[in-house]
């Protein structure tokens, strides 16, 4: 496939302008390579098809790197090409970090390693295709986080959990696809964002995928893993905590079995005799059913250093997930808060862990809902490595048919100052490493993508992944920033469709969330699917999802002194914040109080008001985001003109249903009419 909705970022459009150009074209007369890694090969590869797309020229290899045009390959390899003073700037960086300098003479890319090279490479490409001048650069740039990893929810009937792009391209009918094409250009997509790490398979492991660690199937996976290996992305497998009873012949899956623990040592081995540099597992475990260590009354540290000894030999890691509550929860039970449990469970752990443990915690304490507070989990376990999850896959907010640009809300979540080693111990920070000084830390996320002609289903989808990957590799990055390179690249810089669509997505967030779930309450979504309004479809469920909404008023009292105690899982001054009615922002609110509906807000509105006022304007917002799309009608080609078209007009009719259910159900309830006599059923 070579469409433009199927390249995404890496359109390497023809450069028009013709001094541009001819600026160009100057540094690929003659390409030196002086490593022949397999990432600076990749590098090459990616080059020898950019070039000729963007300056419509043949990129001709030299040995001669002295009089070579651009010279690429791993910082030992380069002595002879680079002055102490070049050497020097890469030498207090981390393995990852780059270089690129061009002078009248010469271009020169080069890293502390073969990755590091091809990032240098998508460096220059972005520049490219973004029509930036290239004649004196002067760039070094290393990665802030360390772990910059991407989740497949993919199963291997083909299905994806969450997954709205299409089915799976990893597998079909319970078979590995035969033709690896999409995978690699998925590799190559993820490189271009500095993604280095990729789990396949859905961290719910049924019961075929259960054999993924077995010959049955490590030969296909070692070929999948030495795609992503050709463009740095070291590859990680979900596992089924009781695969020794499951594969194996053994009686129990308890941790502290010696049987146990031999199963899985000899299992990993077997592992790395077909995949070296495997990554590690990925564990979801005495979560929504699947098993793990408390079925033996063991504990989760338990749990993971079981296998962490195992991975231990080979450097592999264990990537455990703090997603863990209680699932089986009785509505008419008002003390215990789904809200609470990732810190309850796994807080008083502290310090158990292998080194080669990481905990994944998801950004808020529920489920990736259009709002939430910070996880009071991250950064509270200062001796245990941990990394943060965030969803790219748009399951609560609009499943890449309304358009929800993520990159502010993670901005957000990076923001958060937890105070947890006072003030300035952000989010941002803690992921890092900086705070704690984890041996291991970063970032994960939960794909977005599918076999779709254009990945992602709505082609604006696009800029979350593409997003994702810039901002965990530079969090300083604006998403302004990050919206305006991923437009240009995806669209061109031709002015209106540069602000048209970078309007589009800087107010989508607040969009979704006007005609959505109120001031933080969330949910209120169909059971199941997860789409679309149904206020009570959880109410009286065993999710531990409540709004609490009755005649009077609405909201969860997560206080202290009279609700479910759990603003205490945050340091001050957020615990007093966030206990008190007064402090409480606007937009959380609902989260952490229950109140009536004649509330007044900060913002002078009352609870009922804003909640009407919000839906009627969310509906209208989305009528405005489809005017501005028309706008562009002769901008755009039409492949993608379309797809993007009949995606709006369908978030059109969720969000008049999301306005019409809400703001009836509340008027139902509360009997308060629309200050502004609007239509309301
Ligand atoms: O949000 C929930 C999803 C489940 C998912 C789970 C998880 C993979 O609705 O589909 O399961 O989170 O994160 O484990």
């Amino acid at each position: 496939m070579n469409s433009k909705k199927y390249n995404m970022w890496l359109q390497y459009q023809p450069i028009t302008d013709s001094k541009l150009k001819e600026q160009y074209q100057h540094f690929f007369m003659q390409l030196s390579v002086l490593s022949d890694g397999l990432q600076v090969q990749a590098a090459q590869e990616e080059l020898q098809a950019a070039v000729p797309q963007m300056l419509d020229m043949e990129l001709t290899i030299s040995e001669d790197v002295f009089t070579s045009n651009i010279v690429i390959g791993n910082k030992n390899d380069m002595t002879q090409l680079l002055d102490n003073y070049q050497q020097s700037k890469l030498t207090d960086m981390n393995d990852e970090a780059y270089m690129i300098i061009s002078s009248e003479k010469q271009l020169i890319i080069t890293g502390n390693s073969d990755v590091a090279v091809l990032y240098g490479v998508h460096h220059l490409l972005r520049l490219m295709q973004q029509n930036e001048d290239i004649r004196q650069l002067s760039v070094v740039e290393q990665p802030k986080n360390q772990f910059r990893m991407l989740n497949q929810w993919d199963n291997f009937d083909g299905s994806i959990e969450r997954g709205y792009s299409g089915q799976s391209i990893f597998y079909q009918n319970n078979q590995f696809v035969e033709d690896k094409t999409r995978i690699k250009d998925y590799a190559r997509f993820l490189s271009s964002v500095g993604i280095n790490a990729i789990s396949i398979n859905n961290v719910n492991v049924w019961k075929e995928e259960t054999f993924f660690i077995t010959k049955k199937y490590l030969p296909e996976i070692q070929e999948i893993a030495s795609i992503f290996r050709s463009y740095g992305v070291t590859l990680y497998l979900s596992i089924n905590f009781a695969s020794p009873m499951a594969i194996g012949d053994l009686g129990t899956a308890d941790p502290l079995d010696r049987d146990v623990k031999n199963w899985w040592k000899q299992k990993v081995k077997e592992i790395y005799d077909y995949i070296p540099d495997f990554g590690g597992f990925v564990v979801k475990a005495d979560s929504e059913n699947r098993p793990g260590p408390f079925t033996y009354d063991r504990d989760h540290a338990d749990g993971s250093n079981m296998l962490a000894e195992a991975l231990e030999p080979f450097q592999g890691k264990v990537i455990w997930r703090c997603f863990v509550y209680n699932h089986l929860q009785d509505w008419r039970d008002r003390s215990t808060d789904r809200a609470r449990a990732a810190y309850d469970h796994f807080k008083p752990l502290d310090g158990r862990f292998h080194e080669n443990v990481i905990l994944q915690v998801k950004n808020g304490p529920m489920d990736f809902q259009v709002r939430e507070p910070v996880s009071p989990l991250i950064g509270a376990m200062p001796n245990t490595n941990q990394m943060i999850e965030f969803q790219v896959a748009q399951e609560y907010t609009g499943q890449q048919i309304d358009l929800c640009f993520l990159i502010p809300q993670w901005k957000e979540v990076f923001a958060f100052d937890t105070y947890i080693k006072g003030e300035g111990t952000t989010v941002e920070e803690i992921v890092a490493g900086n705070i704690h000084h984890y041996k291991y830390s970063g970032v994960a996320a939960v794909s977005n993508i599918g076999d779709d002609e254009n990945w992602t289903g709505n082609t604006l989808a696009q800029a979350n992944l593409y997003g994702y990957g810039r901002l965990i590799w530079d969090p300083s990055l604006s998403s302004e920033q990050i919206a305006r390179e991923w437009i240009k690249q995806t669209f061109g810089t031709y002015e209106i469709v540069l602000n048209t669509i970078e309007d589009m997505l800087l107010s989508s967030w607040e969009i979704y969330e006007n005609y959505t779930a109120p001031l933080g309450v969330g949910w209120m979504v169909t059971p199941g699917v997860h789409y679309g309004p149904n206020i009570d479809g959880y109410e009286y469920s065993k999710w531990g999802t409540y709004h609490f909404a009755d005649r009077d008023g609405i909201g969860v009292d997560r206080t202290k002194e009279t609700g479910t105690g759990y603003t205490e899982q945050y340091q001050e001054p957020h615990q007093t914040v966030y206990n008190d009615l007064e402090q409480v922002p606007d937009e959380l609110l609902l989260f952490f109080h229950h109140v009536p509906y004649k509330y007044t807000l900060k913002s002078g509105k009352t609870v009922i008001q804003h909640i009407y006022d919000t839906h009627f304007q969310g509906f209208k917002q989305v009528e405005g985001l489809i005017d501005q799309w028309n706008g562009l009608s002769k901008h755009v080609d039409i492949d993608r003109f379309e797809n993007v078209k009949s995606r709006l007009e369908r978030q059109l009719e969720n969000a008049k249903e999301w306005r019409d259910q809400i703001n009836t159900y509340f008027y139902r309830k509360s009997g308060i009419a629309d200050q502004h006599a609007r239509t309301i059923y």
